[in-house]
C-alpha cells in the first residue's frame, strides 16, 4: 500500500518541509517550522532520516553555548524518534558575506572564512553520525566574464576540498565528501554546473578517493540533461554517494517539485535504475512544498515524495518481471551491448579482416518503441 518503512531509506533535508515560501518575488507564506518538530513529523510519515544545513538548525552567529543548547535538544529528538542524520551541508549561499563565493570568492579572508564554517561543520555532522558531507557551491560562479577567472577559481575549488577531505581523514572519521552540481540559479552560471563537470573535476583531487557526487534531478533538467543517464554515469564511474530526489518540468527556474512531479518518465527509469543499478545510501528528498500550501500541505507534499517513490518502484518491478519485456528486451539487444566488442585476447588484425554485410546489419529493426511502450504501459498501471 505504499507506506514508507525504514528500510526504504527515505530522508529530508530540514530546508525542505522548513521552506517558508519566501521568493525573489514574495514574502513568506508560512511560519517558522521548530526542527524538532520537522523529525517527529518525518518519523510519524516513516522517513529515516533529516539532513540539514549548519544554518537550518544553529543560526548564522550563533555562539558556542547558544549551538550547544540547540544541537543537543535536536539530538534529544532524533534519540526519541530514532531518526537519522546520514548526511549534513554547509551553507556558503545565504549570508550576503558569500555574495561571491564561499570556496572561490575572489576575496581571499571569505575564503578562509568559509573553511573554517565547513571545517566546524564536518566536526558536528561526525558527532551525529552523519556518514556523508554535501557541499553546494551556489555562490560559486560569476554574471560576467571578465569578474572570474575561472580556471584559479578551479584550483581555489580543488584546494578546498582536498583541504576538506585532508581533515576528515586526519580526524579518522568516516565520512565521503559529495559535491552537488548545478548549472545556474542563484549565479547567472555556476561552477561544477552538471555531473560530468564534477566528475572530471573529482579525478583532479589529491584526496578524490573519498569525494563523490549529489547530484539532483531538477538541476540537471535545468540544463537540459537526461537525469537517469548522469546517474548511470555517476554509478559507472563509482561516485553516487548521495542524490538529491525531486521534480522539474523542463528548462526553467530550480522548481524543487515534489519527486514525482515534472518528468515522471525520466522518474520511472531513474527509479528503475536506483533499485537495480546498486545504489545504497538514502533516498534523499531536496523538493520545496510550494508555497500555496499550508502545513498540511507541507506534510502532504512530502508524504507525496515517498509515495511515489515507492510507486515507481513497484511499477518498475512490474516491468522487469513482466515476460513481454524480456521478451522484448531480447528482440532490441539490451544485453547484447554487455558483450566486449573484442574477444579475449583478439587482435585488431582479426577485426581488420572480418567483414560485415552493412546493407543486413542497417536493415535490422531495434524493436525500441515496442519496448518502450510497454514501459509507459507499466508506467500508467495499464497491463
Ligand atoms: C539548491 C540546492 C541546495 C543543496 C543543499 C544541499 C539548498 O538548489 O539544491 O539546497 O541541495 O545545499 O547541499
Ligand atoms: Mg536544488
Ligand atoms: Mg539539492
Ligand atoms: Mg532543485
Amino acid at each position: 500500500d505504499f507506506t514508507p518503512e525504514r528500510e526504504d531509506k527515505f530522508s529530508f533535508g530540514l530546508w525542505t518541509v522548513g521552506w517558508l515560501g519566501r521568493d525573489p518575488f514574495g514574502e513568506a507564506t508560512r511560519s517558522p517550522l521548530d526542527p524538532v518538530e520537522a523529525v517527529h513529523r518525518l518519523s510519524d510519515l516513516g522517513a529515516h532520516g533529516i539532513t540539514f544545513h549548519d544554518d537550518d538548525l544553529v543560526p548564522f552567529g550563533s555562539d558556542a553555548t547558544e549551538r550547544s543548547a540547540i544541537v543537543s535538544r535536536f539530538r534529544s529528538a532524533l534519540d526519541e524518534t530514532g531518526l537519522a542524520v546520514p548526511m549534513v551541508t554547509t551553507n556558503l549561499f545565504s549570508h550576503p558575506v558569500f555574495k561571491d563565493g564561499g570556496f572561490t570568492a575572489n576575496d581571499r579572508d571569505v575564503r578562509r572564512f568559509a573553511l573554517r564554517k565547513v571545517l566546524r561543520n564536518v566536526e558536528l555532522a561526525a558527532e551525529l553520525g552523519a556518514r556523508t558531507f554535501v557541499a553546494w557551491g551556489g555562490r560559486e560562479g560569476a554574471e560576467s566574464g571578465a569578474a572570474k577567472d575561472v580556471r584559479a577559481g578551479l584550483d581555489r575549488y580543488r584546494e578546498a576540498v582536498d583541504t576538506v577531505c585532508a581533515f576528515i581523514k586526519e580526524r579518522g572519521y568516516d565520512m565521503k565528501l559529495a559535491l552537488e552540481p548545478k548549472p545556474n540559479e542563484p549565479r547567472g552560471d555556476i561552477l561544477l554546473p552538471t555531473v560530468g563537470h564534477a566528475l572530471a573535476f573529482i579525478n583532479e583531487l589529491e584526496h578524490g578517493d573519498i569525494v563523490g557526487v549529489n547530484p539532483e534531478v531538477g538541476h540537471e533538467q535545468m540544463a537540459g540533461l537526461n537525469f537517469a543517464h548522469g546517474i548511470a554515469q555517476a554509478l559507472w564511474a563509482g561516485k553516487l554517494f548521495h542524490i538529491d530526489l525531486n521534480g522539474q518540468s523542463g528548462i526553467k527556474y530550480d522548481q524543487d517539485l515534489r519527486f514525482g512531479a515534472g518528468d515522471v518518465r525520466n522518474a520511472f527509469f531513474l527509479v528503475d535504475l536506483l533499485e537495480n543499478g546498486g545504489y545504497e545510501g538514502p533516498r534523499h528528498f531536496d523538493f520545496k512544498p510550494p508555497r500555496t500550501e499550508d502545513y498540511d500541505g507541507v506534510w502532504a507534499s512530502a508524504a507525496g515524495c515517498m509515495r511515489n517513490y515507492l510507486i515507481l518502484k513497484e511499477r518498475a518491478a512490474a516491468f522487469r518481471a513482466d515476460p513481454r519485456v524480456k521478451e522484448a528486451l531480447e528482440a532490441s539487444r539490451v544485453a547484447e551491448l554487455s558483450t566486449p566488442t573484442l574477444n579475449t585476447g583478439e587482435s585488431v588484425s582479426d577485426l581488420l579482416s572480418e567483414e560485415l554485410d552493412v546493407e543486413a546489419a542497417a536493415a535490422r529493426g531495434m524493436h525500441f518503441e515496442r519496448l518502450d511502450q510497454l514501459a509507459m504501459d507499466h508506467l500508467l498501471g495499464v497491463n
